[in-house]
C-alpha cells in the first residue's frame, strides 16, 4: 500500500489545473448540435445550472453525433460488419453500427424530436428496435410485426418525439445479431436533472461472445461464453472509470446477451436508482453494493466516491471474470482443429473421467491461455505465439508462487497459472487513464471487469492533462461534435 502510494506520489507529481465538470442544458445541447464539429469554449463558464444533466460518459465507446433538422435531432446509424479489438492483439469479427460494437452512444434530453436514420451494411436483412421506447408501434423496429425488415443495402428512417427519461438502448431486433454485438446505449436525459445531481455520469454496456480458438467469428448458436465485455473490451483492456474523491458517481449498466451479469463495486455502498423503465422513487432506493442486471434490463446506480482508491467494478460470475475460458473444446484448443480418427466426444474433449485438472487431462486442459502448460504451448490465437509460448512481446512473464508440494495437493492449481504476474500486460493497455495503477495490476483483471478510480485531485488532473496530450495527437477525434466532455 505504501508503495503505491509512493508511486502515485512520483508519477503524478505536480497538481494540474482544476477542471470542473462540465454540465449542459438542453439549450446547450442543441446549439452545439447546430454547428457540428465546433466546440462552443464561451459556455464553458456554465457550470453550476442547478437544472442540467452531465453528459453521460461511455468508456471505450464513442458519442453519436447528430444534425439539427429545424427541432429535430438527426442521428444517422448504420449497422455493419466491425472488427473489434477486444484485449491487445485479439481482433474478432462482431456486427455493430458505426466501426463499434457496441454501436455508439446516443445521447438526448426528455421531449426531444429525434430522427433516426438506419442503413443496413450487413450482407442480411436487420431491424432497429428502440427497446423499452413508448412511440407509435409503426416505429417499433419489430421485423414482421411493426414493419418489414430492412433489406441488405436498405435504409429504414425513425422518428418520434421522447418523452421518457432514463437508461435505454437500441438493438437489432434479430435474435443472433444480438449475439454479434448489435447494441448501442440510448441516454434520455431529464428536464431537469435527478436530485440528487451527480457529478460523472459512466455507461458501461454488458456483452459475452463465444469464440472458440483460432476462430475470429463468434459462435451465435454456443449457449457457454468465453468473453466477456464491458463496452466492447475485456479486462484489462477496459478503460477506467475516473472520478475524484467525493464526487456523486452514477454508472448506467445495460445488459444484451444470455447470461445474467451481478455488477459489483468495490469499498462503496450504492442505491438503484433506475430500471429500463426510467427513474426509480427515492423511497425503493436501498443500499448494496451489488445489482443483478438481468437480460434485456438496465440498471443505474449511484453512489458517493468518499473512499479513495482504485476499486474494482466487475461482474461476479467466476467464469466472466477471465478471458478465453473454452473448457468445452478442450483438445481442440491445443491443436489445429478438430484431431482426426478421435469420437466426437473426446475430439471435442468432453470428459469421461477424472476431472478438468488431473494428470492425464495435463493441468490446464481448455485453458486457453495456457501459460505454464506444456499442453497448450501449440497455440496460436491467443496473445501467445504458437511454439514459443513464453515470449511474448510486452506480457511480463512473472512467475507464479506456488509451493513446493503444490502438485501433491487435490485440485491445484486453479489460479495459479490463469492470473497473476504472468498474465500481467500493463505496457500493452498501457493509456493515460491506467496511469499510477499498482505494477502488475493487468495481470488480475480480465473479462466483465475495470477499475473505478477515486482519485484526488492533484492525481485526477495529472491524468486529465495525459489524457488532452493523447488526444491532441489523435487528429480530430470528434467522436461527438458540438457536445463538450464532462471531463473538461
Ligand atoms: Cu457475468
Amino acid at each position: 500500500m505504501s508503495n503505491r502510494r509512493g508511486f502515485l506520489r512520483n508519477v503524478l507529481a505536480g497538481a494540474g489545473i482544476f477542471a470542473s465538470a462540465k454540465v449542459l442544458s438542453a439549450q446547450e445541447m442543441q446549439m452545439h448540435g447546430d454547428m457540428p464539429g465546433m466546440k462552443m469554449k464561451a459556455k464553458r463558464e456554465t457550470v453550476h445550472d442547478r437544472d442540467a444533466s452531465v453528459l453521460a460518459e461511455t468508456p471505450d465507446i464513442p458519442n453519436l453525433p447528430f444534425r439539427l433538422d429545424g427541432n429535430v435531432k438527426e442521428f444517422h446509424l448504420i449497422a455493419e460488419p466491425v472488427k473489434q479489438e477486444i484485449v491487445p492483439g485479439k481482433v474478432v469479427d462482431l456486427w455493430g453500427y458505426n466501426g463499434s460494437a457496441p454501436g455508439p452512444t446516443i445521447q438526448v434530453n426528455q421531449g426531444d424530436r429525434v430522427r433516426l436514420i438506419v442503413d443496413n451494411h450487413l450482407p442480411e436483412a436487420t431491424s432497429m428496435h428502440w427497446h423499452g421506447f413508448e412511440v407509435p408501434v409503426e416505429m417499433d423496429g419489430a421485423p414482421g410485426a411493426s414493419q418489414d425488415p430492412i433489406a441488405p443495402g436498405g435504409r429504414f428512417v425513425y422518428e418520434f418525439t421522447l418523452q421518457q427519461e432514463g437508461t435505454y438502448f437500441y438493438h437489432s431486433h434479430m435474435a443472433m445479431q444480438e449475439m454479434m454485438g448489435m447494441i448501442g446505449a440510448f441516454v434520455m436525459h431529464p428536464k431537469n436533472a435527478y436530485k440528487p445531481r451527480v457529478d460523472k455520469d459512466f455507461v458501461i454496456i454488458l456483452q459475452e461472445y463465444a469464440i472458440l480458438p483460432n476462430i475470429t467469428v463468434p459462435n451465435s448458436m454456443n449457449m457457454e461464453f468465453n468473453w466477456l465485455t464491458f463496452n466492447g473490451k475485456a479486462g484489462p483492456a477496459t478503460t477506467p472509470l475516473l472520478v475524484r474523491h467525493g464526487e456523486r458517481v452514477r454508472i448506467r449498466l445495460i445488459n444484451l446477451g444470455m447470461d445474467h451479469h451481478p455488477i459489483h463495486l468495490h469499498g462503496h455502498q450504492f442505491v438503484v436508482t433506475g430500471t429500463e423503465g426510467g427513474r426509480q422513487p427515492e423511497s425503493t432506493w436501498g443500499p448494496g453494493n451489488t445489482v443483478l442486471v438481468g437480460v434485456a434490463q438496465s440498471r443505474d446506480v449511484e453512489f458517493v466516491a468518499n473512499n479513495p482508491g482504485d476499486w474494482m467494478l466487475h461482474c461476479h460470475l467466476p467464469h466472466h471474470m477471465m478471458n478465453q475460458m473454452s473448457s468445452m473444446v478442450g483438445p481442440m484448443s491445443r491443436r489445429n482443429g478438430m484431431p482426426a480418427g478421435l469420437d466426437m466426444e473426446r475430439g471435442m474433449g468432453m470428459l469421461r473421467q477424472g476431472n478438468a485438472t488431473s494428470e492425464e487431462n495435463g493441468p490446464s486442459l481448455g485453458r486457453g491461455l495456457g501459460v505454464g502448460s506444456t499442453a497448450e504451448q501449440t497455440m496460436s490465437n491467443s496473445p501467445l505465439k504458437a511454439g514459443n509460448p513464453m515470449q511474448h512481446q510486452g506480457m511480463q512473464m512473472g512467475k507464479p508462487e506456488v509451493s513446493k508440494d503444490a502438485n501433491s495437493v487435490p485440485g491445484f492449481p486453479q489460479d495459479a497459472f490463469m492470473e497473476g504476474p504472468m498474465m500481467a500486460m500493463d505496457q500493452m493497455v498501457d493509456k493515460p487513464e491506467n496511469f499510477g495503477l499498482r505494477p502488475g495490476w493487468s495481470g488480475f483483471m480480465a473479462g466483465m471487469m475495470t477499475f473505478v478510480r477515486v482519485l484526488p485531485q492533484d492525481k485526477y488532473n495529472q491524468i486529465l492533462e495525459l489524457r488532452k496530450k493523447q488526444e491532441g495527437n489523435k487528429s480530430m477525434k470528434m467522436d461527438m461534435p458540438g457536445m463538450e466532455h464532462q471531463h473538461e
